[in-house]
């Protein structure tokens, strides 16, 4: 579709949810951003950013700023399953609210635990309530691995002792759109790791419906919130990578984002934690960096109100976006040197790659581009776009 049918297209779905009741009057962006003392400039330049974040137009950000508005207009339940609230965490625990996390606050969040008062009985008769009361249109987000089978009661909620995965599998059943936030949702996470005693699964194990997965361990604020927005305009799935992950969010590996490529490209690798290298911010491959096996935006959107990321802190990437991270990328301070390197560098092997870096420019940029062409095509062989 072309640019001016897409606005056209944005512009009928925001004016339909328009027509929905709010689900609480009291509360606009408008008064909330007054409330917390966001002006309107900020909450536009940070509608602006999430519009080139979604890859699209300039011109359409006044939408994705209605799109953001409107997003009181859809019913969110929550739930956690095995997983340590990370996920949560990282969009609500900022010093001062940032506009994904008053985004959060806003949101129809008819069920999350964390946030919620009520507890035992009641939450449980909440969440019965809610999944009957907006049949069929309200979006589910879950947070966490899922014990399953005979395991299954490792995680009971509720007073009614129900598992993990009978309330993610009924939850499910009647939503119109279902998001995996965090690795341990999309991927089985850190409770899936071997020997995974519970034997945790993905969502997209206990459910045939199709699952969004928003990993990351945890996702960036702006990943959780963009997927929303990107429903709210498109009402559609966005176009997924082989692993279900949106590719406007995860298309690219953090190696072609890291502020340290250069230092990888000419050569210039810190050989342990601590040395000269370490301290001229060069890259950090050699200890374990999994930047070139890993698909995320980190590099570009950073955490904590944009200040670092792990990178930047001075570790490498644990590569904790891909599934069965904990398992495949470690040790997560050397360089993996097995069968996943060989796949992407095309038998060339980790170390020789790194130990041929620097030869020459040319070399390397052939390197680079051949290694970018194979992940590429290891990673994503039936690319639709
Ligand atoms: Fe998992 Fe999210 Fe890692 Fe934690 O819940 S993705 S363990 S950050 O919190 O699920
Ligand atoms: Fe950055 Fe890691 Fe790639 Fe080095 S290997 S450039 S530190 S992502
Ligand atoms: Fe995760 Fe690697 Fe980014 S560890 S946060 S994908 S730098």
């Amino acid at each position: 579709m072309d640019k001016s049918g897409l606005f056209k297209q944005f512009k009928k779905r925001l004016e339909e949810l328009e027509k929905l009741p709010r689900m609480e009057e009291s509360k606009s962006i408008p008064k909330l951003l007054d409330e917390k003392n966001v002006s309107r400039r900020d909450f536009m330049k940070w509608a602006g950013l999430m519009t080139t974040l979604l890859a699209l137009p300039a011109s359409f950000t006044p939408l994705v700023a209605k799109a953001a508005e409107l997003s009181d207009r859809l019913p969110i339940i929550w739930l956690h399953m095995a997983e340590c609230t990370g996920c949560s965490e990282a969009l609500l625990r900022t010093d001062a609210p940032t506009i994904d996390s008053l985004i959060f606050d806003y949101i129809s969040l008819e069920y999350h635990e964390t946030l919620m008062a009520s507890a035992g009985w009641q939450a449980e008769h909440n969440l019965e309530h809610a999944i009957e009361k907006y049949k069929d249109n309200y979006i589910l987000m879950v947070e966490g691995g899922i014990p399953s089978g005979n395991s299954s009661f490792y995680l009971t909620i509720g007073g009614h002792g129900h598992t993990g995965e009978h309330s993610a599998k009924k939850a499910s059943e009647n939503a119109k759109a279902i998001f995996a936030i965090g690795t341990c949702s999309a991927f089985g996470g850190v409770q899936a790791a071997n020997p995974n005693p519970t034997n945790a699964v993905a969502l997209s194990e206990v459910t045939d419906k199709p699952v969004i997965n928003v990993p990351g361990c945890p996702p960036s604020e702006k990943n959780i919130v963009g997927t929303l927005l990107h429903y709210i305009l498109y009402g559609s799935l966005p176009a997924l990578d082989v692993y279900n992950r949106p590719k406007w969010a995860y298309g690219l590996r953090v190696h072609d984002l890291c502020e340290r490529r250069g230092h990888f490209d000419a050569g210039e690798f810190v050989e342990e934690f601590g040395d000269e290298g370490a301290k001229k911010g060069y890259c950090l491959y050699k200890v374990g960096c999994k930047g070139p096996y890993t698909f995320n935006n980190c590099g570009k959107l950073r955490f904590n109100q944009h200040t670092s990321w792990p990178i930047q802190a001075g570790h490498g990437c644990i590569g904790c976006s891909e599934p069965d991270f904990w398992d495949k990328m470690g040790p997560f301070e050397e360089p993996v040197a097995d069968s996943l390197y060989n796949t992407v560098f095309e038998g060339l092997g980790a170390d020789a790659v790194a130990d041929k870096i620097g030869v020459g420019l040319l070399t390397v940029t052939a390197i680079g581009i051949t290694a970018h062409a194979a992940i590429s095509k290891f990673h994503n062989p039936k690319d639709e776009e």
